[in-house]
């Protein structure tokens, strides 16, 4: 448009051809001439769990949701009522979709049965539906972090058939609740996908095709509360990060789904290593790690753990087993890999 030739005020431009997250699933579908439909499905019901607990986080302060349900979960927090509520949410979606066999939760100690509709379901789904809840009352962005995986046909869907590594992921992603709605999603080996909701619509929108996340940026992001009981290595990159020619900016909010979207939209890095406190790490292997994992990968980054191992080769020990996580541009985990061989400690 020349100067001078503006349009009325308001005027915009009306796409007509909208690329809605059920338009692409049926668009994936049609490129794999073997699929039965049930994935598609069981997106479809991971959808409406998305757009039902963005929907009471929005309207949390309205209707008396905010602070605790006086309950504790699995890892001994105490519950919000949205833990509890989006926990529910979840549940029930995945057990009506009646393509999910098991559902591990990171707000159930249990596995969750969920092929009550139909004993042939054959995929298994590991989330944690409102992570970063510490900060919902703060109207601080959280998240929905979920992994899709396909048991082994037969399948009884045991505790034991779900110990896997993020390389048997059939899909990974999450949802994060802040400013708007934005979802983030990767199949194995694919492109990672980014939609936001439009409330309007009632639809997520597919708004950041393929997303590659960028090679390196000065962004560092951590618990540096914690750095007291950090390893030798861990202290020593922080320290260089901060002594660079440029020194880095940190950001930390504290919602991993906040963090890792930031840092898969802009560059960096964001860590919450395993420390003396924690040998463990703090985040959970198969519903925060991996999932997060697998997106980093496929957007060009790289994700490992306090061992330098590739993230999603980790095999957790029980359902809800932890570890420490490094994931972010492949240039600056490359530095922690760095630093930490000098140690002695590589994969
Ligand atoms: P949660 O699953 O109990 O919400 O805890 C996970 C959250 C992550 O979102 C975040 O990265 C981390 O815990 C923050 O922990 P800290 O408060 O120790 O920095
Ligand atoms: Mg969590």
């Amino acid at each position: 448009m020349s100067n001078g030739d503006a349009g009325p005020v308001g005027h915009e431009q009306v796409n007509t051809n909208i690329v809605t997250l059920t338009r692409f699933l049926t668009e994936e579908q049609t490129k794999h001439k073997e699929a039965t439909g049930d994935f598609t499905l069981l997106c479809h019901a991971l959808q409406f769990s998305f757009k039902s607990i963005a929907y009471y986080i929005r309207r949390a302060s309205l209707i008396n949701l905010g602070g605790l349900a006086g309950s504790v979960n699995e890892t001994g927090d105490d519950q919000k009522k949205l833990d509890v509520i989006g926990n529910d949410l979840f549940i029930a979606a995945m057990k009506s979709s009646g393509r999910v066999k098991v559902l591990v939760s990171e707000e159930e100690e249990e596995l969750i049965p969920c092929d009550q509709l139909n004993p042939n379901a054959r995929y298994a789904v590991a989330c944690d539906p409102i992570d970063g809840s510490s900060n919902l009352d703060a109207g601080v962005s959280v998240g929905t972090i979920f992994g899709v995986f396909k048991l082994a046909e037969g399948s009884k869907g045991t505790k034991q058939e779900l110990l896997l590594p993020g390389t048997e992921l059939v899909a990974a992603g999450f949802t994060m609740y802040g400013a708007s709605t934005q979802l983030v999603l990767t199949m194995k080996d694919g492109p990672v996908n980014g939609f936001t909701m439009d409330t309007s619509l009632g639809e997520f929108i597919l708004t950041h095709p393929d997303m590659k996340m960028p090679k390196k940026r000065s962004i560092y992001s951590c618990n540096e509360g914690n750095s007291k009981y950090w390893h030798e290595p861990v202290l020593e990159w922080v320290d260089s990060l901060k002594q660079a020619e440029k020194p880095y900016s940190a950001r930390y909010i504290g919602s991993m789904v906040a963090d890792a979207y930031r840092t898969l939209l802009y560059g960096g890095i964001f860590a919450y290593p395993a420390d003396k406190k924690s040998p463990k790490g703090k985040l959970r292997i198969l519903y925060e790690c991996a999932p997060m994992a697998m997106v980093f990968e496929n957007a060009g980054g790289q994700a490992i753990d306090s061992n330098m191992r590739r993230m999603v080769e980790v095999v957790p020990e029980s359902i809800h087993d932890r570890s420490g996580i490094f994931l972010g541009s492949y240039d600056e985990v490359q530095k922690v890999i760095e630093i930490h061989k000098k140690h002695g400690i590589s994969a």
